[in-house]
């Protein structure tokens, strides 16, 4: 199978990185993750508190899936209905083994959206060509698989306890104002190479309106946000709700946010993160560890963020 490496003269969007870190840059905003930026990160470790930021992995329940999307599926492939389907190798016929065949959509629940996850005319993130990807190869740039290991410092934008609310409402735009007063509120500087987590209370609302199938309304990040990430340099950002962007889209722009972080600036995406635990315990800074399966050609993967307070 060879790489093909078609690049277009695709123009570069308003909200750019491309060329920042070379022209065949594949990692975008992860390379703000210096080893400078990882050592500073782990003294934002104080109490030694570890969370999983991920919901679980199940058919119904965690959070809400796209109708385009499938939900999770756990199949048992091997269980005690086997139990002496080794005997003939050698094994005591009390002997056996459980374990699992699972079928998960790459952006389903708790999930990291690679560079290659949006496109538009013709070209993902830093120009690479769309008419590379094929689906039985999958995404030759940008990737899941050319993001490694992630570790760095994580700040937590608790809106809604900073507004004073349960959760902000469906439809609400969050803007570079609100995630900067929240930061100054918190008493947060975000920095160079940091993962910034917004929570907008999205799960605890679904959760409270008894799961309705995908809302079309949530609350989100509108496009005036992606210039707080942009003049801070962020490398990656995580939300709580399905689409890290508010919905219906911020002016009507399809998948603006996604198109501007994601394709422009070389952001990784992480949604549907649980963040109500970092929330109730007034977590705003922390260290972040993050690997998504190293998946050849995919466009995404579920993650299990970790989250060290
Ligand atoms: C969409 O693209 C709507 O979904 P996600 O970014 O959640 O994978």
């Amino acid at each position: 199978m060879s790489e093909m490496t078609e690049k277009k003269s695709a123009k570069a969007p308003e909200f750019s990185n491309w060329g920042r870190w070379g022209e065949n840059d594949e990692r975008g905003a992860l390379n703000l993750i210096t080893p400078e930026v990882v050592t500073a990160a782990l003294a934002s470790s104080t109490t030694g508190k570890v969370y999983n930021l991920a919901v679980p992995i199940q058919r119904r329940g965690s959070a809400p899936i796209f109708a385009f999307r499938n939900p999770p599926q756990r199949l048992s492939a091997q269980s005690q209905s086997d139990a002496g389907s080794d005997a003939p190798f050698g094994a005591p016929e009390d002997l056996g083994s459980n374990e699992d065949v699972l079928i998960l959509d790459s952006h389903g629940l708790t999930h990291m959206d690679a560079l290659a996850h949006v496109y538009i005319d013709g070209s993902i993130y830093n120009g690479f060509s769309i008419h590379d990807i094929t689906t039985k190869r999958g995404v030759p740039h940008c990737g899941i698989d050319k993001v490694g290991q992630i570790v760095t410092r994580g700040v937590h934008l608790d809106l809604p306890r900073h507004q004073g609310v349960d959760w902000l409402e469906p439809g609400t735009v969050i803007s570079s104002a609100d995630l900067q007063a929240c930061a100054d509120a918190q008493g947060v500087r975000v920095r160079s190479g940091d993962m910034v987590m917004v929570r907008t209370g999205f799960l605890e609302w679904w959760r409270d309106q008894g799961k309705p199938s995908m809302p079309a309304s949530q609350p989100g990040l509108g496009l005036d946000a992606v210039h707080f990430f942009a003049d801070n340099d962020v490398a990656v950002v995580g939300c709580d709700n399905s689409a890290i962007e508010v919905m219906p889209f911020d002016q009507d722009v399809f998948l603006g946010v996604h198109l501007a972080l994601l394709r422009g600036l070389g952001v990784h995406l992480i949604e549907h993160m649980n963040l109500a635990q970092l929330s109730a315990d007034q977590v705003t800074e922390c260290l972040m560890v993050v690997a998504p399966l190293n998946v050849r050609g995919a466009a995404g993967s579920p993650v299990s963020p970790i989250a060290i307070a």
